[in-house]
């Protein structure tokens, strides 16, 4: 196509950032934004901790631990070591080099910076090219419900390893960043993905801001999603059981209609390729399985063209 094109993704963690990662390597320079979940975030140690930020500016610039899927690779740990021998909490693993990052934003955030502006300055500094777009300027943490009670989201994903049984789920209602509206609004936008993070725990709490789901709704651009599942199962993390939890069948026409209303096509694995009949919208049947840059890159190159089809069908 001609022009240019931009692509707003919607992301979480590790596997949304995955896709972040080959959509910012497929596209022009710049043309990437991607509105990142802050529903994990959370304050640690006095620190402002944003895992699926971290995740996307570790991944973008190529500094993430692939094995780990979060912090930094070649990572050391004496300021964990030290915390454990002076009786500190340590159930949240702060490697020493990851550590800078947190420190870092906080001193940006008290010296008056918003966390958009924050994260920008950071990941110009990390030579990203995409835009990084906290959701939202404000906290507007996840509550998981369970049938003890509600907990923060850290304290269920990563203290409780996900074991508690999800009820239900509570999103914030921050207002959206100034910076996410109008990439949503730029005329410029020719599509928008939902990368595979998890759509009740990462990409709900985007979803959730008032008027966000609206803004998707009004844009001209089509809207894709890339399903989590692959073979019926979630390729890392909960999904897979916090659907069961949620009395969901474990499908993509589950996923599908998740989305409802809001997608314009749903890409879904190879070895879904059978679901592909019965979901009533446009699909498209690709390896979504991400083991490695060039596959990631493949994927994206893939939706990007899955979005081209939708633009021109419409
Ligand atoms: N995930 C873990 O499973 N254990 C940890 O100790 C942990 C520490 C951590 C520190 C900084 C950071 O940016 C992320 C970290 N994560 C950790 C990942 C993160 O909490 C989750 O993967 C996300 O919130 C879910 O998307």
């Amino acid at each position: 196509m001609s022009g240019p094109r931009k692509i707003v993704a919607l992301s979480g963690g590790v596997g949304g950032a995955k896709l972040a990662f080959g959509l910012d390597r497929a596209l022009p320079a710049g043309a990437l934004s991607v509105i990142v979940n802050t529903g994990d975030d959370f304050t640690h140690l006095g620190l402002p901790i944003s895992p699926d930020i971290d995740t996307l500016l570790y991944t973008l610039s190529g500094l993430n631990d692939t094995r780990r899927g979060w912090g930094r690779a070649g990572e050391s740990w004496a300021f964990m070591e030290t915390l454990r021998e002076l009786g500190g909490e340590d159930w949240f693993q702060l490697g020493d080099r990851d550590l800078a990052l947190h420190v870092l934003r906080g001193a940006m955030l008290a010296s008056g910076q918003d966390l958009t502006q924050v994260t920008a300055a950071l990941a110009a500094r990390m030579g990203i090219a995409a835009k990084v777009l906290p959701m939202s300027d404000a906290p507007s943490p996840t509550l998981v419900e369970t049938p003890d009670g509600a907990l923060e989201f850290q304290r269920y994903f990563v203290e409780q390893r996900c074991a508690p049984v999800v009820t239900g789920l509570r999103h914030g209602a921050a207002a959206p960043s100034p910076a996410v509206l109008a990439a949503l609004a730029d005329p410029a936008l020719a599509g928008i993905v939902i990368c595979p993070s998890n759509p009740w725990l990462s990409i709900d709490p985007i979803l959730a801001l008032p008027g966000l789901s609206e803004a998707l709704r009004a844009s001209s651009a089509p809207v894709v999603a890339v399903s989590p599942l692959v073979g019926g199962q979630a390729v890392k993390g909960p999904t897979a059981k916090i659907m069961a939890e949620l009395g969901l069948p474990v499908t993509n026409a589950s996923i599908a209609a998740h989305y409802a209303g809001l997608i314009d096509g749903l890409v879904i694995d190879r070895a879904d390729a059978g679901d592909a009949g019965a979901l009533p919208l446009p699909v498209a049947v690709e390896e979504t399985l991400m083991t490695d840059d060039a596959r990631k890159i493949a994927l994206a190159g893939r939706v990007l063209g899955f979005l081209d089809t939708l633009r021109e069908g419409a």
